[in-house]
């Protein structure tokens, strides 16, 4: 498996809820190593780019609306096979369908507000953070934990 970056953001929701120190701790006690983070409130042009692939879907306007409602946490998360494992840690895009556990599962209820993004390959991880975070926004380290995670 390879060592690969994920965007994943806490939507409006999220934030209003008081979710974020949640949503954080789950990334964090997974092992993933975190490479930026942004509390942001995102213009209307970067949500659309951002989700430029459903631009065709009849949600679009209404997703967008969504997204610009309000700040939104940006993360940059880096890991072996951390997209897809990302993706288990979020659950299903329909929070009624999302296993108990996951974020979505345990947290939400509806797929318009289901607090959290993870992108969905390893491209989209790198096209995303490109997107989301400014040159020089991100950190390289190395966490302590390191050789206690990876062999
Ligand atoms: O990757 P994921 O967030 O699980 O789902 P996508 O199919 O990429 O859709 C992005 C986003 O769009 C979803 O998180 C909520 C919203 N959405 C919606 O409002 N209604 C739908 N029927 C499908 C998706
Ligand atoms: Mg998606």
């Amino acid at each position: 498996m390879e060592v690969e970056e994920s965007y994943i953001m806490i939507k409006p929701d999220g934030v209003q809820r008081g979710l974020v120190g949640e949503i954080i701790s789950r990334f964090e006690k997974k092992g993933f190593k975190l490479k930026g983070l942004k509390l942001f409130h995102c213009p209307k042009q970067l949500a659309e780019e951002h989700y430029k692939d459903l631009s065709s879907k009849p949600f679009f306007p209404k997703l967008i609306t969504y997204i610009t409602s309000g700040p939104v946490v940006c993360m940059a998360w880096e890991g072996v096979g951390v997209v897809a494992s990302a993706r288990k840690l979020i659950g299903a895009t329909n929070p009624l369908q999302a296993e108990p556990g996951t974020i979505r599962g345990d947290l939400a209820v509806q797929t318009g507000r289901n607090v959290v993004h993870g992108s969905d390959s390893p491209e989209n991880g790198k096209r995303e953070i490109a997107l989301w975070f400014k040159e020089g926004e991100l950190t390289e380290w190395t966490p302590v934990q390191t050789p206690w995670l990876v062999e």
